[in-house]
């Protein structure tokens, strides 16, 4: 049994989109970012970067104490690994699935997430700051698109890198993209939107939504943190 610490988040629905597609049984801890559950030592324990998603695994595959994983990347491979599903075993396919898996991760991830900060987080306006994160979302949208111009799926079959990426796309207007300006992008999009596991996964999380807090009650604790947040 699987353990998914976890919020209702971009990178957190990575992993239920992962768990829901596999078939595997899982139990979810909800840690709300918003009320600072990320900082209990608990939660610190298995993830020491007070970041969601986390995931303790019970019955690891060699057996022994369970295991657990932080990073949603790392977790993506590390469960893909395990049941063997969603990731090639041939070399050179196996590397197309981690090439854009960690694109997403050090690319799509990072630049969106401060995309969706300055546009729509941060208590000024900074012109300077939101047209260098749109456009940077737009480039790495672009390059998206350009691989998806004659492939169904970004690396071979559906696989962990299509499931890390999505989440991200799904804010597209949030993050002041337009779909209708990447035509493929748009397809994949609705194509992974309507899969079964898709639809299962985005309705577990609407369990949380009444628990979610305001971001002007949570501004402090999500968006001030410093060393001190994690020395004390
Ligand atoms: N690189 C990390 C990023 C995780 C991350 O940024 N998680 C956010 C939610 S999407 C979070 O837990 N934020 C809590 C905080 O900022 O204190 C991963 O992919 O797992």
């Amino acid at each position: 049994m699987i353990e998914l610490y976890y919020w209702t988040t971009p990178n957190g629905h990575k992993i239920t989109l992962f768990l829901e597609e596999a078939g595997l049984s899982y139990t979810l801890v909800p840690i709300n970012i918003g009320a600072g559950d990320q900082f209990k030592p608990e939660f610190l324990a298995i993830s020491p970067n007070n970041r969601i998603p986390a995931i303790v695994d019970h019955e690891p595959t060699e057996g022994g104490d369970p295991i657990s994983v932080f990073e949603s990347g790392a977790i993506l491979l590390y469960l893909a690994e395990k049941t063997g599903t969603l990731i090639p075993t041939a070399i050179r396919d196996r590397v197309e699935v981690l090439q854009w898996l960690f694109w997403q991760m050090g690319g799509l991830g990072p630049m969106a997430g401060q995309n969706h900060h300055f546009s729509q987080y941060a208590p000024e306006k900074i012109p300077y700051a939101i047209d260098r994160y749109v456009n940077e979302t737009g480039r790495l949208y672009a390059v998206l698109d350009k691989r998806l111009s004659d492939r169904e799926f970004v690396a071979g079959d559906y696989s962990i890198a299509d499931i890390a990426i999505y989440p991200w796309i799904v804010p597209y207007e949030r993050q002041g993209q337009k779909l209708e300006a990447f035509p493929n992008v748009q397809r994949w999009f609705a194509t992974i939107g309507t899969r079964p596991a898709t639809l299962r996964a985005y309705e577990k999380a609407e369990a949380f939504k009444n628990q979610a807090i305001s971001v002007e009650q949570s501004r402090d604790l999500l968006f001030n943190q410093s060393a001190n947040s994690v020395k004390r």
